[in-house]
């Protein structure tokens, strides 16, 4: 039975066997989660990025590089949708969570750290955006037995425990 915690930090300091990047399409870095972690992890995950997925990934797909520097052994990025830019498709949200469990079994990754994804630039509702990660992480048939959701501010890391007592 896989366990679900939630912790308040930085997911870049996460010591799991995977981190999850908010990334884009293009998975060329960028701000937030993504910038945080090309920074902190350093050049080779952008190298092992282009090698890997020169054409980047689609949104609602994932996909595994190294993580360089960081504690983590493997990045796994996925590409929510970008609410700010119409994309409202929530099978697209919840897609990024279940490709991601798929994604770190093949790894045989057994600890986790998920960001909110698209939840910060790509503008998705707080609320529903911890409504989808519960909703994967309680399904999940995955041989992960830690997904730990990384709140990065006090506010949301309460939303999420809130949620996370709801029986659903
Ligand atoms: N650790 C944990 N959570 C964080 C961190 C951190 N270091 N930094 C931000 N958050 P976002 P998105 C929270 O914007 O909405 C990039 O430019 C943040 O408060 O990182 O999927 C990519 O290249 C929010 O709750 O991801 C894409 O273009 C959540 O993580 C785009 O942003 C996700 O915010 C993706 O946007």
């Amino acid at each position: 039975m896989m366990q679900i915690t939630a912790v308040q930090g930085d997911i870049t300091q996460q010591h799991v066997d995977a981190v999850v990047n908010a990334a884009s399409n293009a998975m060329r870095g960028g701000g937030g989660v993504d910038g945080a972690i090309h920074g902190a992890g350093g050049p080779a995950i952008l190298e092992d990025c282009v090698a890997r997925f020169p054409d980047g990934l689609a949104t609602g797909d994932a996909g595994w590089t190294t993580a360089g520097a960081l504690p983590a052994q493997w990045v796994i990025h996925v590409v929510g949708p970008n609410r700010t830019a119409g994309q409202t498709d929530r099978g697209l949200l919840l897609s990024c969570y279940r490709r991601a469990f798929e994604v770190a079994d093949e790894l045989g990754a057994r600890t986790v750290a998920f960001p909110l994804v698209s939840a910060g630039i790509y503008g998705w509702p707080k609320d529903d955006a911890i409504a989808c990660a519960l909703e994967v992480l309680r399904s999940a048939r995955t041989s992960v037995e830690e997904a730990r959701l990384v709140a990065f501010d006090a506010a949301t890391y309460e939303r999420i425990e809130e949620l996370l007592r709801q029986v659903s």
